[in-house]
């Protein structure tokens, strides 16, 4: 009797208690959030938070940003003016998914574009005195600012603010004048290096995963995952047509895992994150028609191919594709699949582009980063080495056969490698260990044994780039009162340090717009 008493109170009370017990999140965010996050949530001034937004940044982390703001940014401390309930209640609220879900549709496209007027009076020739070659584009994450380094004397040229969290290496005209940078929320902005000054924005999608220019310079093509659609853009970045990432008969849609240009084709290359199907989507003019999947004009009974300028070329995969990476001839894709799973193996395969299916298993252990993969001459022949996410190792494969040949030990896993076609070393990090994040391994390219380290202690220490003669390595001493250190590549004696906020990535324009073999392309 007690019992079911005190069961009916509890009853009688749940309403009153849980309204006592949970804010109203929704509330909270359009009184506090909305004006910068965007009623639904997809980033305006601030960035977007929505679910696929927010993959990689832990709840407790979101209650701490809302509690105290971000440094150097315009977000702002809630700590005086929400309870900790209601920043608890908020920061969870925006893991859930917004409903009905956002759309990013050409017309949004094309309305988020500005552009500077008359950018193409711009003087055609750098306004700051240092080789316009030998210049790093450096990705400061910590507070969202990107610094252009003059490669031969190690000073910042300039500093300018980016859009939130740019992810993946910026992408050159064929000239080196401008750079295109991608953010996670889906903005790409064009930057003219040699007039220090952005000359037009778009946001491609609403959560983004990479993009890549022509080697012609005329088109630039975004990967997205949210909405799930590749979006193609002239070199003013106005929108020439998005594609949706389905099935041939449009029933099922997948998100797009990266695109990369394949200049010697004339072609973007596409993985898809949920479909077994590799993409070539040609920028040629004069490109093959597309004889896959053949369409039917059932009116006139006759199959027609379809166009093969900016048409999709699908090849079938067994599995589909997170990462990859190019011979140098651009005949083969080596792509690898991520495991679903800590424990489970990851896939990866060799996939040629001109007859169009697997031709080999990639032997490689572990999670590979393929995309920060790199190639040399060894022997008689050339071979890749992958930076592995999960293992301690960088797998070495012949390229020829497509058979492992060494396995070199490093002292944690890592997400970058790094090399030049003058210096004798491969430089690989182990960022991703907790023990050995402090330590760069440098392999000898002849030996392949890892015959050096470099170390920060107890600091991250990731991500090389070499100059434009290989004479000097850029290493990021990742943290948010961190560094761009600069090596002498053969003595491996620190040069320079310049103060850094925590510098994710750094570029040099000529590595990138040559295509050199030590860098990612
Ligand atoms: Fe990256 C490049 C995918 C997490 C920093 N990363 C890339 C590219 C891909 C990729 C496909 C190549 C794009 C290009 O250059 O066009 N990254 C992924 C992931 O799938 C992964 C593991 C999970 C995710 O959150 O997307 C991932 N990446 C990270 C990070 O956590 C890193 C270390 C920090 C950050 O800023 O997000 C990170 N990724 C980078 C950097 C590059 C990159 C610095 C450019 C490398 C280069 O030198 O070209």
């Amino acid at each position: 009797m007690a019992r079911l008493g005190l069961a009916l109170i509890g009853a009688l009370l749940a309403p009153w208690a849980l309204a006592q017990a949970l804010p109203d999140a929704p509330a909270l965010f359009r009184q506090h959030c909305a004006s910068c996050h965007g009623d639904q949530r997809t980033g305006g001034m601030g960035p977007a938070l929505l679910p696929d937004s927010l993959e990689r940044l832990r709840p407790a982390d979101a209650q701490r940003t809302i509690a105290q703001g971000r440094a150097a940014t315009q977000m702002p401390a809630f700590g005086a003016q929400l309870t900790a309930d209601e920043i608890t209640a908020l920061a969870s609220w925006i893991y859930q998914p917004v409903l009905p879900a956002p759309r990013w549709t050409e017309v949004d496209i094309r309305a988020s574009r500005v552009a500077l007027d008359r950018a193409d009076a711009l003087p055609a020739r750098p306004l700051w005195q240092a080789d316009p070659m030998n210049l790093f584009v450096v990705v400061e994450g910590g507070d969202h600012h990107v610094s252009l380094v003059d490669g031969d004397r190690f000073e910042v040229i300039h500093r300018f603010a980016s859009r939130y969290a740019l992810h993946g290496g910026p992408k050159f005209t064929p000239d080196g004048r401008y750079v295109f940078f991608g953010s996670r929320d889906g903005w790409i902005t064009k930057y003219d290096l040699w007039n220090l000054t952005v000359v037009a924005e778009v946001r491609a999608g609403l959560n983004m995963r990479n993009l890549a220019v022509s080697g012609d310079g005329r088109y630039v093509m975004a990967a997205n995952y949210l909405p799930r659609t590749l979006a193609l853009f002239d070199a003013q970045l106005n929108l020439v047509r998005s594609f949706e990432a389905t099935t041939l008969d449009g029933q099922t849609a997948s998100r797009v895992s990266a695109v990369y240009d394949a200049a010697p084709r004339r072609s973007f290359i596409v993985a898809l994150k949920d479909l077994p199907e590799l993409w070539e989507i040609s920028y040629d003019p004069q490109a093959a028609p597309i004889y896959d999947g053949l369409v039917h004009d059932y009116k006139m009974g006759e199959a027609i191919a379809r166009p093969g300028f900016l048409g999709v070329r699908r090849t079938p995969l067994d599995e589909p594709l997170d990462d990859f990476f190019f011979d140098q001839r651009y005949r083969h894709v080596l792509g690898a699949t991520r495991p679903k799973t800590a424990t489970g193996a990851a896939t990866a395969q060799v996939v040629n582009l001109d007859i169009r299916r697997k031709v080999a298993d990639l032997p490689l252990a572990g999670m590979p980063h393929l995309g920060s993969g790199i190639t040399w001459a060894w022997k008689d022949t050339t071979v890749l080495a992958s930076p592995n996410l999960k293992g301690s190792g960088v797998d070495v494969i012949d390229m020829a056969t497509w058979k492992p040949v060494a396995t070199i030990a490093t002292p944690g896993p890592g997400f970058f490698m790094r090399s030049h076609e003058s210096s004798r070393y491969a430089w690989t990090d182990s960022m991703m260990s907790p023990t050995a994040r402090d330590t760069l391994t440098l392999i000898d390219k002849a030996t392949l044994q890892p015959v050096a380290t470099v170390r920060e202690p107890g600091r991250t220490l990731a991500h090389i780039e070499f100059t434009r003669d290989g004479r000097y390595a850029l290493a990021s001493l990742w943290e948010m009162d961190g560094a761009l250190i600069v090596y002498d590549a053969a003595t491996l004696k620190e040069v320079k340090r310049l103060p850094m906020s925590k510098p994710v990535g750094k570029y040099n324009v000529w590595n990138k717009i040559s295509r050199s073999e030590g860098t990612s392309h």
